[in-house]
């Protein structure tokens, strides 16, 4: 019998004054699924610089995934975004929920400028928007906890191109938007069915899709 195979997908703890983050929320529900014959471990990070790459990493070393998705909230953005690069800095316009507010700080002192997530994100997008999920790729993690944790991922595995890796924000939930007059959200549940489909692709793909994606500004 081989043996089953692990996905892991991390989500956040909630921060900025949220009661919840749906990043937890929708990865948690995928705890234990069976995903094309692989097994989801969901493990919830910490959002704070250091603590969160610590968290992530044990857990790499514990489940030896052949994929990680790593999901963070992104209040304000209306789709899906797969996040196309992490780059090598901490630039917190908030503190973390450590109180540490890092700036203009290297990630890794001396790590590569930047890495690429090497999940297929066009074959994931075309995917998921036919399948009638909202999803774009996006050029830039910001420069806080998520690009933190992107960042330490994919240098964690920078010797590990097989284990494909990356990151993907989501929008607020309807809960969380009704705070906020105008914002934009995406249900819960639908942001977990999305996951599963891009967990999916991530394990079919060899070759990403060519389509462009990129943006002017
Ligand atoms: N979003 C934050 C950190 C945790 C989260 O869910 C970010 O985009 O950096």
């Amino acid at each position: 019998m081989p043996t089953t195979r692990t996905i892991l997908l991390t989500g956040f703890q909630p921060f900025g004054g949220e009661q919840v983050n749906p990043s937890w929320q929708a990865v948690s529900a995928l705890q234990g699924a069976r995903i094309a014959g692989h097994r989801v471990v969901a493990r919830e990070l910490p959002v704070a610089f250091g603590a969160s790459l610590k968290v992530l990493r044990a857990a790499l070393k514990e489940t030896q995934p052949a994929r990680v998705i790593c999901v963070g909230q992104a209040g304000g953005r209306a789709q899906l975004s797969l996040e196309r690069v992490a780059i090598n800095v901490d630039d917190a316009r908030i503190p973390d929920n450590t109180g540490q507010q890092p700036i203009d700080v290297p990630v890794i002192a001396d790590g590569p400028t930047a890495y690429f997530s090497t999940l297929p994100i066009k074959a994931m997008r075309q995917a998921l928007n036919a399948a009638g999920f909202p999803t774009e790729i996006s050029q830039t993690a910001g420069t806080y906890v998520c690009n933190h944790v992107f960042y330490g991922l994919m240098h964690a595995l920078r010797r590990q191109p097989k284990v494909r890796a990356g990151f993907i924000h989501i929008p607020y939930s309807p809960a969380q938007a009704s705070m906020y007059p105008g914002a934009p959200s995406l249900a819960v549940d639908t942001v977990t069915e999305a996951l599963r489909l891009a967990v999916q692709v991530s394990l079919k793909i060899r070759m990403d899709a060519r389509l462009a994606a990129g943006a002017e500004h």
